[in-house]
């Protein structure tokens, strides 16, 4: 599909999209798609006014009744599927698969929240006091700023507006400045939905266009009661001391550096495959991306030699073409990130192997790699910050309880896996002396977790959690209500305080 076709199937407009000074490229072949208007500082203050008004009318719409809305978004998603995935790929490069994926994530976060939507549990508590009923409530919160990044550009969006427009609140989205075609095509989506929903009031999704400024503006805004922010430490720890100095909330996810320990008694044609996917999906520009591999000695040299075939012969190219495994990066400076990093490497004496560049015909303005493997096998130190890239770095290891203090000793902590077919080894990674990741997998790769469990890590990655289980929490307000039913008034901890 051309972008325009694709465009104008998502109820986009290609003409008002070529008006504006923000230039969209696509990475598949760098060239322009389109020319966006920003969001000027008067801009972000009227949409973030707007979203605090719908916010106070939202609240007090029933929960189910709010839910009834993002099934109707999950409905217009399934009927877009195609589209808002062919526009994923054009806009960051993700391949058709991976495209189609990510709107699938948003489906089945949309289905999760409808059914939260009659639930929202609180506890009763058992009171001391005599004709005494105690109760946790959860209210809506407010308006919550959504700050996206753009290897996930509309699902990580999604896992946020769903719960929280069923929590009851209103919202406006930060998307990447490189990604922020995708979420005008979703804000057209859910807009459809809000005009099939009475009490949707205007305001309750906006999104502001633009850069870092507009960005600080949703963080700052003291009307903004959540800043879920999406992207590297370094903007992480930008953006969290700011918001909690005005005392907002804020629930970050940030960079990972993933591992996964091959353990002798691992099926290996499964892990195999698990770290093919895990490490160069999405040409390692997941934040679960597996970075560091951990291989047990009497498996090593068996398990390098089919990861560097299986590296050699994974097919990177154009991510519209149905057998294209990795697409492009997201941009020249990715790439140059990449030699960089590769470079040093080389020059402290790892055996690099891949990193060059890929010229697929008629895509020269796209910046594709070979994805690398650095052997780093016999070397102990570790490898401390995230390239965002396909580069796997492979170290081996002798015993379990040295591989796991080596797995923990990074400062990121969000994604981690073990493969073992060693019910000890298994339940040892996921004790309370194991990985300390927020997720840990058993046979599983690092990348693609499912909607159902909190998403999120530990550590630099910032501690939110977000998706599945309880994360709704996140989005509400938890108030505790006493009731006295009784005609006495006995105090709290037996106080006496006779006032005759
Ligand atoms: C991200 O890269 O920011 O688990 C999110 C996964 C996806 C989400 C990744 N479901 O890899």
């Amino acid at each position: 599909m051309h972008a325009d076709e694709i465009l104008r199937a998502l109820h986009l407009d290609p003409d008002q999209l070529r008006a504006g000074d923000r230039v969209v490229h696509s990475p598949i072949d760098g060239l322009p798609v389109a020319r966006l208007k920003e969001t000027d500082q008067a801009g972000a203050e009227a949409a973030i006014g707007r979203a605090a008004a719908a916010f106070r009318d939202w609240r007090a719409v029933p929960p189910p009744r709010r839910g009834e809305l993002v099934r109707r978004f999950g409905n217009e998603l399934r009927a877009h599927k195609d589209a808002l995935g062919a526009l994923v790929t054009l806009e960051c490069g993700k391949i058709i698969q991976e495209g189609l994926g990510e709107v699938q994530e948003m489906i089945d976060i949309c289905d999760f929240a409808v059914g939260l939507s009659r639930q929202l549990y609180g506890l009763t508590i058992a009171s001391e006091r005599p004709g005494h009923r105690m109760a946790e409530t959860w209210h809506p919160l407010g308006v919550v700023g959504i700050i996206s990044a753009f290897n996930f550009p509309v699902a990580v969006w999604s896992w946020n507006v769903t719960l929280a427009l069923v929590c009851g609140n209103a919202t406006v989205w930060k998307p990447s400045e490189k990604t922020p075609l995708t979420a005008l095509a979703c804000q057209a989506l859910l807009r459809r939905a809000m005009a099939e929903i009475d009490e949707a009031p205007e305001g309750l999704s906006e999104v502001l266009v633009g850069g870092a400024s507009v960005g600080e503006q949703l963080v700052d805004d003291p009307r903004v009661a959540l800043v879920s922010a999406t992207g590297s430490t370094a903007m992480g720890r930008a953006v969290g001391p700011r918001v909690a100095s005005r005392f907002g909330r804020s629930l970050l996810e940030l960079g990972g550096n993933n591992a996964v320990i091959v353990t002798p008694s691992a099926d290996l044609d499964l892990a195999l495959r698990a770290i093919v996917f895990a490490a160069v999906g999405t040409a390692g520009q997941r934040c679960t991306t597996t970075r560091r591999l951990f291989l047990h000695r009497d498996i090593a040299d068996q398990l390098v030699a089919r990861l560097r075939q299986a590296w050699q012969s994974v097919r990177v190219g154009d991510p519209r073409k149905p057998d294209t495994l990795v697409g492009p990066l997201i941009d020249q400076a990715a790439f140059d990130k990449i030699q960089r990093v590769l470079e040093q490497l080389r020059a402290e004496g790892s055996r690099v192997h891949g990193g060059e560049r890929v010229n697929p015909e008629g895509l020269d303005g796209g910046w594709y790699v070979k994805p690398a493997i650095v052997d780093r096998r016999g070397v102990a130190e570790n490898v401390l910050e995230e390239t965002f890239a396909p580069i796997l770095h492979v170290f081996d290891y002798d015993a379990l309880d040295e591989v796991i203090e080596r797995h923990n000793a990074v400062p990121q902590g969000l994604s981690s896996a073990i493969f073992t077919t060693d019910l000890r080894e298994a339940e040892r990674f996921l004790s309370a002396t194991g990985s300390d990741c927020g997720i840990a997998n058993v046979n599983i790769g690092t990348s693609g977790a499912e909607i159902g469990g909190a998403f999120g890590g530990e550590k630099e990655t910032g501690g939110g959690r977000e998706s599945g289980s309880d994360a709704w929490k996140a989005y509400m307000r938890r108030q505790t209500a006493t009731v006295n039913y009784s005609r006495e008034l006995p105090l709290a901890q037996g106080i006496r305080f006779d006032i005759s």
